[in-house]
């Protein structure tokens, strides 16, 4: 029986999984697999310039894909270079697999060159993390790791194969089709849960519907759609998920949260039953508190993770269930058995909140100060950005403006650090997603601070031909944590104020296309424009540099919250 590397065998059962593309910085744990890859184009390695950066670019793959997102680095350094990537992966719910080729199996124990228990390491930011031990329990143990990223809730997973198990031979076989070692199969949920869940509904004066991420992910957003028109619900979505449903539909009214809109607050403040469908209800979406959910509002929670159901609010019917079976079912049991009433005036009154933040976003276009406000950005670039756009949007404060500014037709187009709230995300993250999705525009925007934490990934961007578009705007500090400076402690600024160089130069000298815009009339022509240079391209747009929004929650009570809404 012929043989093989673990290196080939690892490549191989990557492909049985769909994989095309694996990031990471060339190491010498794992050159076995490597040049497994020199005669198989099957799987592209790309090299970025920093393991952080090529984490985020997994899950940016993995998040509009919904494919596995692969990283392949080296020991030591390579590894913990990742961390705040895979943790990004791990709140936004990312099948991102981490492989790491170890030291020699010989090294193990002695505090070797680049020895660190790298398992333990990863525990907390994955849902599985484990060795390799042998090389023929590599089909078992890759088996388990992505069993763990792709069911359930996905998420990403660590593993850890030493050099030694790499070089080593099994013998060679088929790799198994996935179906044939996980589910495949969305969870349905339970018929009484739907019943009951049915009943509420039915009986409700002013449901509404709050739509997370879990919807995205399971394809639900169309059945969504129909149950909230069918049944006269109101939309509005979970903090950073406002690509859930179509942002056009006249039954939704916004996104919630802390730099959400406060239409969607008023509607949901107003809701006597609340379908949370695919959302955990957290921090960032409702502050756990009874600002926005109130306590006499019944909740009905539907999650593919029974670990978050009722976990912050009490439920009146707790669903473990896919959010497609869940909405798909309900809808089943609402359109034969319960026949809603109209509801007309809560139509009307969804309708008038939505008109309302529609004339606040619109009256922002009318913003000529100059240099420009970070809401003028925004009013251009909802008039310039092709609707099928997709945006990674950065940590900071000009670009948290977003939450309640960019508008999508389609899930599947809005990817933000959520519970994470790391800066340097958006443009590695959009490279990424570029990467899973090449026939659409993406776009990264991000604060002068933020964008220098990836910027090196320009090198990786032309190299590879990834042709994104990434928006700086400019204020010369960390405006979000300025903004605690400003407001708490009397202007004392320390910390806060950097310096930049003009990113348009810096990303030609990268290779790539530059556009430094400083009239509001200009940022539709250099969107268009950079999105038609073939080539990746970064538009600078300086900004007032004292325009941060106050950080509401802190104002309540200085010492017992420091929690920023535009982070
Ligand atoms: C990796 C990381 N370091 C520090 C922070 C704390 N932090 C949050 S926002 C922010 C300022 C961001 O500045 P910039 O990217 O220029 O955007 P701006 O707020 O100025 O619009 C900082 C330092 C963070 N969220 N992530
Ligand atoms: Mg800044």
């Amino acid at each position: 029986m012929s043989e093989v590397t673990g290196g080939r065998a690892v490549v191989e059962l990557l492909k049985a999984e769909g994989v095309r593309y694996i990031f990471g910085i060339v190491g010498a744990t794992f050159l076995d697999v490597l040049d497994a890859l020199y005669d198989d184009h099957g799987v592209e390695y790309i090299n970025v310039r920093h393991e952080q950066a090529g984490a985020f670019m997994a899950d940016g793959l993995a998040r509009v894909t919904g494919q596995p997102g692969v990283c392949l680095v080296t020991a030591g350094p390579g590894a913990t270079n990742l961390l705040t990537g895979v943790a990004a992966a791990h709140v936004a719910h990312s099948p991102v697999v981490v492989v790491v080729g170890g030291i020699g199996l010989d090294h193990y124990g002695k505090d070797a060159f680049q020895e660190y228990d790298l398992v333990s390491m990863f525990r907390p930011v994955t849902k599985l993390a484990l060795q390799i031990p042998r090389a023929k329990r590599i089909p078992e143990l890759l088996h388990a790791a992505f069993r763990a990223a792709m069911t359930g809730r996905p998420g990403p997973v660590f593993v850890e194969i030493s050099r030694d198990v790499l070089n080593d031979h099994i013998a060679e076989a088929a790799a198994a089709a996935p179906a044939r070692y996980r589910a495949t199969y969305p969870q349905p949920p339970h018929p009484d849960a739907i019943r009951e869940a049915a009943g509420l509904v039915q009986r409700a004066q002013r449901p509404l519907l709050l739509v997370g991420g879990g919807v995205a992910r399971a394809g639900a957003s169309d059945v969504v759609v129909q149950l909230s028109e069918r049944h006269s619900i109101p939309m509005i979505t979970a903090y950073g998920r406002n690509d859930a449903v179509p942002n056009g539909h006249p039954l939704y009214i916004g996104p919630l949260g802390r730099a959400g809109s406060p239409e969607a607050a008023a509607a949901c403040k107003r809701a006597d039953v609340l379908l949370a469908a695919g959302t955990r209800l957290g921090q960032f979406t409702t502050h756990f508190d009874d600002r926005y959910v109130k306590p006499e509002t019944a909740i009905i929670q539907i999650d593919v993770d029974s670990r978050d159901i009722g976990r912050y609010y009490s439920v009146a019917v707790g669903m473990q269930a896919d959010a497609r079976e869940a909405c798909v079912a309900l809808l089943e049991a609402l359109d034969r058995e319960h026949a809603c009433a109209s509801r007309q005036a809560w139509r009307r009154e969804a309708e008038t909140l939505r008109g309302q933040r529609q004339a606040r976003l619109a009256a922002e276009a009318a913003l000529d100060a100059k240099p420009m406000k970070p809401q003028r950005v925004y009013a251009e670039l909802r008039r310039a950005l092709p609707p099928d756009t997709i945006v990674a949007l950065d940590a900071g404060a000009a670009p948290a403006y977003g939450y309640d500014r960019l508008h999508f037709t389609q899930p599947a187009s809005f990817l933000t650090p959520l519970d994470l709230g790391g800066l340097g995300f958006a443009f590695p993250e959009a490279l990424g997603a570029k990467l899973g999705r090449p026939d659409r525009p993406v776009l990264a925007i991000h604060g002068d601070g933020g964008f220098l934490m990836n910027a090196q990934e320009l090198e990786t961007a032309v190299r590879h031909r990834i042709n994104v578009v990434t928006l700086v705007m400019n204020n010369n500090c960390w405006g979000s944590e300025k903004a605690y400076q400003k407001h708490f402690y009397a202007e004392r600024y320390i910390g806060c104020d950097i310096g930049n160089p003009r990113y348009d130069q810096l990303a030609r000298l990268f290779g790539a296309e530059g556009y430094y815009v400083d009239r509001p009339e200009d940022v539709g022509d250099a969107v268009r424009a950079a999105f038609g240079a073939g080539k990746p391209a970064v538009i600078e747009i300086p900004i007032d540099p004292d325009e941060f929004p106050t950080p509401v929650a802190a104002v309540r009570d200085r010492n017992k919250s420091h929690s920023n809404p535009v982070r």
